[in-house]
């Protein structure tokens, strides 16, 4: 994908890559006050006259699921998929149902499972999550994790992309998650 000729990347590739390098600087504004001057973000025009574009928090809440602690693995140079770890806390009184994931940083994400199979460990998708009143589950390394497919740029450590999480409600909670460097566990 890199290296093909720009020319040849059909315009809306390219637009869809400018949203997310628009959205990953402000990402890094608004996490990362002291490397902003490394990366000066200059403010679109329409944004002096209307409301600042809302930033993508690390920690948020929808239909009484709150999501935090979002990360990814810097993937090794070259990789096409990474996998993405965080935590849901149901905080209601009643079953709340996932069903998807999604992020702007990658054409697809689903959920995946660890499972042992003849002693060997292999990764399975998995359609839904459902979690009981006050349970909480952590996505984390060897278990429930998302896999980001595609990737449509290098991750640094450091950075952080969004991360959408899909409710069988409808509704969508959307945090960003931090790219830790290589071997994190
Ligand atoms: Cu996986």
């Amino acid at each position: 994908m890199s290296t093909r000729a720009r020319s040849l990347v059909p315009q809306s590739v390219r637009s869809e890559r400018a949203r997310f390098r628009l959205l990953a600087a402000l990402l890094a504004t608004a996490a990362a006050p002291a490397l902003a001057s490394e990366a000066p973000l200059t403010a679109p025009a329409a944004a002096t006259s209307g409301p600042a574009p809302p930033a993508v928090a690390t920690a948020a809440a929808a239909d009484g699921l709150t999501v935090r602690d979002a990360w990814v693995r810097q993937p090794p140079p070259g990789a096409d998929s990474v996998a993405a770890y965080l935590t849901l806390g149901n905080t209601s009184r009643h079953e709340v149902t996932v069903v998807g994931f999604d992020s702007p940083a990658a054409e697809a994400a689903m959920l995946h499972e660890t499972v042992i199979e003849s002693g060997e460990s292999r990764m399975r998708a998995r359609a839904s999550l459902v979690l009981a009143a006050g349970q909480t589950v952590v996505l984390k390394p060897g278990g429930l994790h998302v896999m980001l497919h595609g990737l449509k740029q290098p991750l640094a450590a450091g950075q952080r992309i969004p991360l959408v999480v899909r409710l069988a409600s409808g509704g969508t909670i959307t945090v960003s998650a931090l790219v830790r460097p290589i071997g994190s566990e």
